[in-house]
This record gives structure tokens, C-alpha cells and sequence, in this order.
């Protein structure tokens, strides 16, 4: 049978069966028939507790979710990954994310050649220039200190980036501005430098090809900004490193590769936040914990690969995922860290679980007939309980909520009339959990005294799943095993559906499709336009407003 076939096997039909059996039970009634089953519906792992007891699945749900990952060769892809076998078909590379974050000691080969000791060359580098950028002893063209760092990429070079300042921002050198750039609107750019001094400032920038037009647009300004401010073209070497795969094309801008650190083909974009696209995030919080956080990814990759299903957070994760997706039908997930420092975490897994998963054909190239990647969103709580989770309670779509929280915060406030700011987070993570699980019956809100005519306004379903993942603080080696949790469990998805979760052709596509456009909006006569009727006018109407024709 090819592995197209996944809604034929046997594994995936005894899903559907069972789910149209269990569509009828609320998760009331499958908390009453089991007293114990918050207790026993959890998984922890590396220093994560992952209650799933709030999903709509019952043990037999489970159990041919395993099996369903079993016929589809579960162990056996993890394998491959971890070997570095090509799994990345339609690029033919291996996917290596894995090695990135391998201790000392370890052996990885590629083609017969064992990269770890190249990923400790580049990390010893990385962090021995994050050290003389932290102590001063790396000086600007004018001999000043660098206080301010500037990262520019997009995409895979940015959003983890990103997420990981914001998420360590409590471990960051505070005497220093870290700064992102990634759009190619040249307000980005012009935001984040406006108030800089450019004789402090470094610039990483960040791009695996180093060919990306947003990148290389910014990186343009940016190098002309230096050179201006600081009256030199000599001023870029001081003030400019890059982050690339392609040494050629870091020359050609002008930036000597001695100020170059390297990854590899075999790291996505979306997969590159611990590789030295992260030398922002190192010099922010220093060399060990960068480490710290690699040490958390890696804890992650090991208990993935080793750990039986039933207790494997990424496994358990994934499935309860195929679960919603395809026997639930749930178009999205809602992903509710509780921790104002994960603010920008639910941006960084829209690209990590979209891009990987948004895909149509297997790996074989035909049509998929199931639904694959959902749409993952989310903002922090408790804000989003005032705009959104109206829908979630009470709209007619089925939004399953990862909630995650930490027993710990970095930031303790009193809060007026005992405790801390924190406990009132934290009870209103718990809080939503239940409420959308269990809701509130038209007998209950009857009860409280409302009126007849507000009943069914005020009433809940419930029966509404959720996850919740605790920990205890949100340390560098949190924050790794909690990425590496989802990184795996969006391998385990694509596994199931039997896609490329590594390549990312919708991306590429964008990549070529302004460079024809920006020619027609620029043509400084009416060019001749052969594109749609839609397209044409919208071009005609951009000159126009642009003043062009003027
Ligand atoms: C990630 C994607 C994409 C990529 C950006 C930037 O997996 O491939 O988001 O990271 O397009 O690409 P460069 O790093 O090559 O500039």
C-alpha cells in the first residue's frame, strides 16, 4: 500500500469509528466515569508537565492514535531524522536541527562526515565574540564599545530570534538595546535605528542564503547608515557580521567572512534559532545560557527519541493534534502562554507549525484527502480573554488551546489583598481550562437567578479541549525543551500525513513573485502589464497614488 493511502488503513478507519462513538460523550461525563483522569492523562518530561486529560480522547482514542503512528513508521522516521538520512525529499537534505544542540562527545554524519565538532567550532566562536561584544574588548571604527546590536533577517532568521530575546529578556545584558529588523518597509529599519548611535552599533545580519530580497534591502540601508554616520566604507568591518550558509554571497556584500558565522544546508530556516542565527540571543544572554537553552532543546531530542509513546511529550502532543485536525475536524490551535516573556512565542510556532505542515501533496507528490497543518495563533493571557476567547467559550468553531504557564515568575509583584500578580495569572490559565472543558449547563446559569430570556446567552457547552503545560520557571533551559516539544511534535504531524514538513515551496514563491512586480511599479514610462485584470489595475493605481504618472 503507498503511504498515501492513510485514510485506508485499518489504524485511521477504527480512529473514525471510534471517534463518531465517543462525538456523543462530554468531557463531564468522561471526568465523572474516571475520577483520576486529570491525574492520569499526563505525561512529564524534562521539566514539563503536560496535562492532556482536558482533550477530547478517551484510552482507546490513544491507543489507536499509537498505532496509527506505528503503521505510519514513527520510530523508524525519528530514526532516520536522528541519522541524518536525506528526510527533506523534495530538497534532498537531511534535517539536522537535532545536531545543533548535540553535546561534545556526540556523533552525527552527514554523508560520512560527523558535524558536531563543526557545530562546537562555530558555538566556540559565536561565543567568543559574544564575549568580547559584552565586555567592551570588541570596539566599534571609532574605538567605542558596542551597546547597541541590531539583527536583521526574516522569516526563519528572525522570528526565533526574536522570541528568544523577548522570551530571556530577564537573562539580557540590560545596559545594551537589542533590536530587529525584518521588513522590507523601510519604517522597520528606520524605527529600530532612529535613535542609535551607529559608532555603538553592531549589525548581525542574518540570512541562510544571503540572496533574501528583505534581508539584503535592509542590510543595503543599514551599511549605508553606518558608512554615513561614521564617515568611512572601513567602519564595516567594526560594525557588520553575518549569519549565512554562503560565504561567496557575504563577500559580495562586503563583509569579510573572518566576521562570518556558518551554519548548514542541512538546518531550515524555521528549525535555525539554536544555530548561530541565535548570535543575537547569545551576546543578549551571554555565552552559558545560550548554553543552558541548548542543553533544554537537547534534553527534548532525547526524550523524544527514546521515550515509549505513551509518554512522549512530543508523540502525545502530535497525536492529540492529528486527533483534533482530522477526526475533530478543528481548522486551528490556539497557543495561550500565560508569561508575558513568551509574547512573541505564538508568532514564532505560526511559522515553525505552518510552514513545516501547510502542505497539500505527500511525499510521493499526490493530492492529500485529509486535512493537514491547522492554523496556529495566540496572543498571552490573560489579554486574550478579553478580545478572542469569546469564540473559543461560546462561537460554533472547535478551537483546542494549548495554555501554557510557570509555577514561578521572574517578576514578582505583590498584588493588593495578599499573593502575587502571579497567582492571579496563574488562576486564570486554570481557570479557562475548566470552564471551557466543563462550561456551564442553562440549569447552572438558571440557578444564579438569571432571566429566562438570558439563559441561553449565558449558558456554556463546554466540552471544549484543551492543553495545559506547566513548568516551573522560565529558565534558557525551559524555553529550549518547550521549542524542541513542539519542533517534534510537528514532525510527528507531517509523519502521519506523510509530507515534507522541511521544505517550504510557498515561501519561495513569494521570494520571485514581487521581483517582476517591483519593475512595473518603478518603469518610470506606462509599461506594457500582461497580468490579470485585477493585477493590472492595482499596478496602474499603485503609480498613480505613488505619483508616477504624475
Ligand atoms: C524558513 C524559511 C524562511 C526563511 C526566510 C529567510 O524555514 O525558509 O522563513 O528563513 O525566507 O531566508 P534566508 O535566511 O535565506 O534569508
Amino acid at each position: 500500500m503507498s503511504r498515501a493511502d492513510l485514510t485506508l488503513l485499518p489504524e485511521w478507519q477504527a480512529l473514525q469509528q471510534h471517534c463518531n462513538h465517543l462525538a456523543t460523550r462530554h468531557l463531564r461525563e468522561l471526568f465523572a466515569a474516571d475520577p483520576g483522569r486529570g491525574e492520569r492523562l499526563v505525561a512529564a518530561a524534562v521539566g514539563l508537565y503536560f496535562d492532556y486529560s482536558k482533550q477530547r480522547v478517551d484510552d482507546e482514542a490513544l491507543r489507536l492514535l499509537r498505532a496509527l503512528a506505528e503503521a505510519r513508521d514513527l520510530e523508524g522516521r525519528t530514526a532516520a531524522m536522528f541519522r541524518g538520512d536525506r528526510i527533506n525529499s523534495t530538497e534532498n537534505r537531511a534535517v539536522l536541527h537535532v545536531a545543533l544542540r548535540a553535546p561534545r562527545d556526540a556523533h552525527i554524519l552527514v554523508d560520512g562526515h560527523d558535524v558536531v565538532p563543526d557545530v562546537h567550532d562555530v558555538l566556540d566562536r559565536m561565543a567568543a565574540f559574544a564575549d568580547a561584544v559584552r565586555s567592551g574588548a570588541w570596539k566599534g571604527y571609532t574605538g567605542k564599545p558596542i551597546r547597541n546590536v541590531v539583527s536583521i533577517g526574516i522569516g526563519g532568521s528572525d522570528l526565533g530570534p526574536v522570541m528568544a530575546y523577548e522570551a530571556l529578556r530577564d537573562y539580557s545584558r540590560r545596559d545594551m538595546a537589542f533590536r530587529f529588523v525584518s521588513n522590507v518597509d523601510g519604517v522597520d529599519f528606520v524605527e529600530a535605528v532612529r535613535d542609535l548611535d551607529a559608532a555603538e552599533t553592531l549589525f548581525i545580519i542574518c540570512s541562510k542564503t544571503f540572496t533574501t530580497l528583505e534581508t539584503l534591502t535592509n542590510a543595503h540601508a543599514a551599511r549605508a547608515w553606518c558608512v554615513e554616520a561614521l564617515g568611512s566604507e572601513d567602519a564595516v568591518a567594526k560594525h557588520f557580521v553575518a549569519v549565512s550558509t554562503a560565504a561567496a554571497e557575504v563577500e559580495k556584500f562586503g563583509i569579510d567572512t573572518a566576521n562570518m558565522f556558518g551554519f548548514w544546508d542541512w538546518v531550515g530556516g524555521r528549525y535555525s534559532m539554536d544555530s548561530a542565527i541565535g548570535l543575537s540571543t547569545m551576546i543578549a544572554v551571554g555565552p552559558d545560557n545560550f548554553r543552558d537553552m541548548l542543553a533544554g532543546f537537547h534534553a527534548m531530542d532525547e526524550h523524544f527519541r527514546s521515550t515509549p509513546f505513551d509518554t512522549n511529550l512530543p508523540v502525545l502532543m502530535g497525536l492529540i493534534g492529528i486527533w483534533n485536525a482530522n477526526f475533530l475536524d478543528a481548522a486551528t490551535v490556539a497557543v495561550l502562554p500565560y508569561e508575558q516573556y513568551l509574547k512573541r512565542f505564538p508568532a514564532y510556532l505560526q511559522q515553525l507549525t505552518m510552514e513545516s505542515n501547510g502542505k497539500h501533496v505527500t511525499l510521493e507528490g499526490a493530492h492529500v484527502d485529509y486535512a493537514t497543518g491547522p492554523i496556529y495563533w495566540g496572543e498571552p493571557g490573560t489579554n486574550g480573554q478579553h478580545s478572542f476567547y469569546q469564540l473559543i467559550h461560546q462561537g460554533t468553531r472547535l478551537v483546542p488551546c494549548d495554555f501554557i504557564g510557570f509555577g514561578q515568575t521572574l517578576q514578582p509583584v505583590p498584588a493588593q489583598g495578599g499573593g502575587d500578580q502571579h497567582d492571579l495569572l496563574i488562576a486564570n490559565l486554570i481557570a479557562q481550562g475548566e470552564a471551557l472543558a466543563f462550561g456551564k449547563s442553562a440549569e447552572e446559569v438558571r440557578a444564579e437567578g438569571t432571566p429566562e430570556a438570558l439563559v441561553p446567552h449565558r449558558s456554556f457547552e463546554g466540552n471544549r479541549p484543551s492543553t495545559t503545560i506547566l513548568a516551573e520557571r522560565l529558565t534558557p533551559f525551559a524555553l529550549g525543551s518547550l521549542v524542541a516539544l513542539y519542533e517534534h511534535s510537528v514532525f510527528v504531524q507531517g509523519v502521519i500525513w506523510d509530507i515534507d514538513s522541511f521544505d517550504q515551496w510557498g515561501v519561495e514563491l513569494g521570494k520571485q513573485l514581487a521581483r517582476t512586480t517591483i519593475a512595473e511599479l518603478t518603469a518610470t514610462t506606462e509599461p506594457k502589464l500582461a497580468h490579470d485584470s485585477s493585477t493590472n489595475a492595482l499596478i496602474r493605481r499603485y503609480r498613480q497614488l505613488r505619483g508616477n504618472n504624475a
